[in-house]
Formats: C-alpha cells, sequence, structure tokens
C-alpha cells in the first residue's frame, strides 16, 4: 500500500460540507451546507491540514478533489443506483428506522446490503488515499459503519474514531439486522466508537461482547473493549451547538427586529408556539398538533391569542414513508385550520420549507413555547438552539424524554410524546408558567448550552481519541474483572 497521502487529520462523512450545483447553462458550483459538525472541526482540519472526504450530494457527477474555502475537499462519487440503495435504502430505510426504536418498520434487503457494503468500502479507499502516514481518521454516523474495520485492514497504521450521531437501538432491536455482526465488527475497526449517551454505550458494549467477543472494561458511560489484541474505547459525548455565537446573534438588533416583526405578521398573538424540524417520523409533529388542537378543542387555549408555527425543512422526500407522513401532517393542520381559523389568522401557520439561518434564529427570538417531541432522536440541536436565543431568558421549552437532549436539559419540560394527554397538559403547563419559575428554567438550561458548545464536544473526543490505552494492561484488568455481561440473546 503506498502510503502517500498528505492529510493529518481526516473527516469522513456521507455528505461533504458542500453540495454541487448546477446552474441552468450546466455549469458547476459549490454551495456551502451550513452545519454545527463544519464549524466546529473546520479550525482543527485547517490546523492539522485536515481534508473532508464525502459524497457531493449529486448522483452520477464525477468530480476530482478540490479546495474550497482552504478546505481540502475528497468527492466519493456515487450513481444514481447506488444512491438508491445506499443512500434512501439501507441507510435510510433500514438503519434510520431500525436505529429509531422501529417506529416504522425497517426494510430488510439484501441487495440494499450489499450496495451498503461495497459503498463503505468506497469510502474507506478514498480515506485511505487522502491519509498521511499516522493520521487521524474521524468517521461520522450511520451511513458509514464498516468504514472503521474496512479503513484499519487497508491502513493499520492509522487513529481511527466513529462517532454515531443517531441513537444506538436496544439490544433486541439491534439482533433483528441480518447483518449485525457485521455491523458490529465494522464499528470495532475504531480506536474510539462515540455516541450521544451512555445508554448507547452501554447497548454497543453488549453486543461488542455478544457478537464479537469483545471483552469488556470499565464503566458504564466511558470503557474499553480488547477486540482481537486492540483496545477499542467507547464513550458518550453528547454534540451540541455553536452556542455563543447563536447567543450574539439573537442579540442583534437585527435579529430582535424581524422577531418583531414575525409576531406582528401572525397577528401579535400572546403566545407563540413553535416547532422545527426536519419532516421525518421520528420528530413527533403529528403528536405535537394533535395536542394543540386538543387544547384549542377544550377551550383551554383561545385561538385568537394562541398561534402555533411548525416550519418542516423537506427531507428525504423520495422515500414512501416520508410522502405519507407529509400528507398526515398536512391533514392535520388543515383540519385543526378548518376548525378554529377566521379568516386571515390560522391557528396554525405550517411551512414546508428551508429557511435562511437567520430567519429562523428570529423565529427561535419569537417563540414563547418551543415544541420538541420526537419518539426518539440521537441529540436534538434545535432544543439547544432555542436555548441559546433566549438570552432575555424568556420562553419554555417542551421536550421529549425520548432525544438524548433530555439528559443534559432537564430542566425543560420533559413529556412523553406518546402519552397524548401528557403532551396536551405539559403544553398547557409551558404556556402558563409563571415569569420567575419559566426564567429559573431557562437560566439553569442556558448555563448547560451556553458552557458546553460543539467546540467542547470536539475537542474532548479527539483528545480521547488521541490518548490511547495499552491493550496489556487493559487485557490484565479484563481478566480480573466479573463478566458483568452475561444475559443471552433471546
Ligand atoms: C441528526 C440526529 C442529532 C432545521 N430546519 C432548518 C434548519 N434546521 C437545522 C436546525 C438544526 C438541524 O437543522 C437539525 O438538527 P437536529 O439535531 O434537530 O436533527 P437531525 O437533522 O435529525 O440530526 C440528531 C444531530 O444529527 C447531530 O448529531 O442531534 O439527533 O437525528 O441545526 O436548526 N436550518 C435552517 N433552515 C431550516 O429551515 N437554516
Amino acid at each position: 500500500m503506498d502510503h502517500s497521502g498528505v492529510s493529518e487529520f481526516i473527516v469522513v462523512a456521507n455528505r461533504l460540507p458542500f453540495d454541487l450545483a448546477f446552474a441552468e447553462d450546466g455549469t458547476r458550483a459549490w454551495k456551502r451546507s451550513p452545519g454545527g459538525l463544519v464549524t466546529a472541526l473546520e479550525p482543527m482540519l485547517r490546523a492539522r491540514d485536515g481534508a473532508w472526504v464525502g459524497w457531493p450530494g449529486v448522483a452520477d457527477a464525477e468530480v476530482e478533489p478540490l479546495e474550497r474555502d482552504g478546505l481540502l475537499l475528497y468527492p466519493v462519487c456515487l450513481s444514481g443506483a447506488e444512491v438508491a440503495d445506499y443512500y434512501e435504502g439501507f441507510s435510510n430505510a433500514t438503519l434510520w428506522p431500525l436505529y429509531h426504536d422501529a417506529v416504522v418498520r425497517p426494510i430488510f434487503d439484501r441487495n440494499w446490503w450489499n450496495t451498503y457494503a461495497r459503498i463503505n468500502d468506497r469510502f474507506a479507499r478514498a480515506a485511505a488515499n487522502v491519509a498521511a502516514r499516522g493520521a487521524t481518521v474521524w468517521v461520522q454516523d450511520y451511513q458509514l459503519q464498516l468504514v472503521p474495520a474496512a479503513l484499519r485492514r487497508l491502513r493499520p497504521d492509522l487513529r481511527i474514531g466513529f462517532f454515531l450521531h443517531i441513537p444506538f437501538p436496544p439490544t433486541e432491536l439491534f439482533v433483528q439486522l441480518p447483518w449485525r455482526t457485521q455491523i458490529v465488527e465494522g464499528l470495532l475497526g475504531a480506536d474510539l466508537v462515540g455516541f450521544h449517551t451512555a445508554g448507547g454505550v452501554r447497548n454497543f458494549r453488549w453486543l461488542a461482547n455478544r457478537l464479537a467477543h469483545g471483552k469488556i472494561n470499565g464503566p458504564r458511560a466511558h470503557s474499553a473493549i480488547v477486540y482481537q489484541d486492540r483496545v477499542v474505547k467507547v464513550g458518550a459525548f453528547p454534540i451540541s451547538i455553536d452556542s455563543g455565537t447563536l447567543d450574539r446573534l439573537a442579540r442583534s438588533a437585527a435579529v430582535r427586529e424581524r422577531a418583531a416583526k414575525i409576531r406582528a405578521e401572525l397577528g401579535n398573538p400572546k403566545r407563540i408556539v413553535l416547532g422545527v424540524d426536519r419532516l421525518d417520523y421520528t420528530k413527533g409533529i403529528n403528536q405535537r398538533l394533535i395536542a394543540f388542537h386538543e387544547l384549542l378543542a377544550e377551550r383551554r387555549i383561545d385561538p385568537n391569542d394562541t398561534v402555533m408555527v411548525q416550519l418542516a425543512t423537506p427531507s428525504r422526500e423520495r422515500i414512501e414513508h416520508y410522502k405519507k407522513l407529509r400528507a398526515e401532517i398536512e391533514q392535520t393542520v388543515g383540519r385543526i385550520n378548518g376548525e378554529f381559523a377566521r379568516v386571515g389568522y390560522p391557528p396554525v401557520h405550517y411551512l414546508h420549507q428551508s429557511l435562511p439561518r437567520d430567519e429562523l434564529i428570529a423565529f427561535f427570538v419569537a417563540a414563547d413555547v418551543m415544541l420538541v417531541t420526537p419518539l426518539r432522536d440521537g441529540m436534538n440541536l434545535v432544543a439547544k438552539e432555542y436555548v441559546a436565543c433566549k438570552y432575555n431568558l424568556s420562553g419554555a421549552l417542551v421536550l421529549s424524554e425520548f432525544a438524548g437532549a433530555a439528559i443534559e436539559l432537564n430542566q425543560a419540560f420533559l413529556v412523553n410524546p406518546h402519552d397524548l394527554d401528557g403532551l396536551r397538559n405539559t403544553l398547557y403547563e409551558a404556556l402558563t408558567v409563571p415569569s420567575e419559575e419559566g426564567r429559573r428554567r431557562m437560566r439553569a438550561l442556558r448555563r448547560q448550552v451556553l458552557s458546553h458548545d460543539v467546540d467542547r464536544w470536539a475537542r474532548s473526543f479527539l483528545s480521547d481519541l488521541d490518548s490511547s490505552v495499552a491493550p496489556d494492561a487493559l487485557l490484565e484488568a479484563t481478566s480480573n474483572s466479573s463478566p458483568e455481561i452475561n444475559d443471552p440473546i433471546e
């Protein structure tokens, strides 16, 4: 193998931080896709001759490596059929629902799996080609779970980290996957495997032990597995946002003016309730609309002074479940407005659009109650973004217990979104919380979010990845410790 790559630090993700777009005349343009991950990693990428390996977002586009805004980009090209099987199929119609508590039924398709494995290999080869000897490679998310092992086979000299952005499911669900052992072995190719929560760590440790015979050592949230004479560290690293920047933008005169204008455009209601999500069946959008509907029907809230705004960013629109969900949500919105609107004043404002960042921040500033009600969510950045924008301690956050964020944001109004009565009553409680109590909660939430930003998250993962454990020491400790994982797969 020729170790001729130049980059000391490589991020491998399904998507590049820039999207390729074709203008009408056929010319190519790169549009930066905004995201916390790029912002957090950019300084490290620049400082360490970094590179980013990923798909440019357009099928069948042969693109050469390029430099944009000082970042080296290595495109991995996918054909239309590969996008359908690897991305829309195995990633988003098998793994995504399976890892989110199977809230819709995952599809197990052997052709999709074969393509997933082949494309993971392609990403691993691309990373192997750009990495300098001994470089650090950080692989991101569920689309690329086989990359760590594939990359290690090609380049045993590399230091490999993996982070999963979505929940790692309960073991009972994971073992349904026909390719469960391959996935676990794929992840065990890393030196450090990171999850958002200690629950994810726990599930993975159990599976690594049962399916791959890894030996477990250490406490729950941070531990290590000895696997094929190597040490694989496992840890919980709750991701965050660029909270300082959001706080600053929210305080800016332009955003505050826009927030006041939004309120006026909505008819100056007493209360604005907000939801912001990718349109996804994991986000519990319909549940929260039903809760709002029931409060209106019970006359506990008045459509003349309380409005709800639901921003739903278009997402995965070619996948059947997403089409169905969109129709359901639009029907619910239509029903509520049909029953409770006055001409010119609908109680629910629904936008199936992607908004500019500043506009989104103005909505956060304007909202009195933020509804974040996923049925399952790895973390949920929207909840943290809302908190970062409430610089004057106004506002109330209603947050699902099943979002990773609920662990850190335990001063929110926590709710089980499956329990419609509970959801309705909690929304009411948040709408009517006494000001002092609301401020106390928001102060505590802000303390957490502002002191734990995405930069801290990235640094803590990378410093853990950099500090390795000697396998011998760990093996010794493991053989002395009593086995704590002994329940069988049933
Ligand atoms: C996955 C995991 C985990 C939304 N609408 C607009 C817009 N957004 C932005 C939000 C937020 C981001 O998109 C969504 O992030 P979430 O964390 O809420 O959800 P997922 O997309 O499902 O992300 C999740 C995350 O990865 C990170 O690890 O937290 O659990 O599922 O930043 O603000 N941004 C703009 N316009 C919109 O209309 N500009």
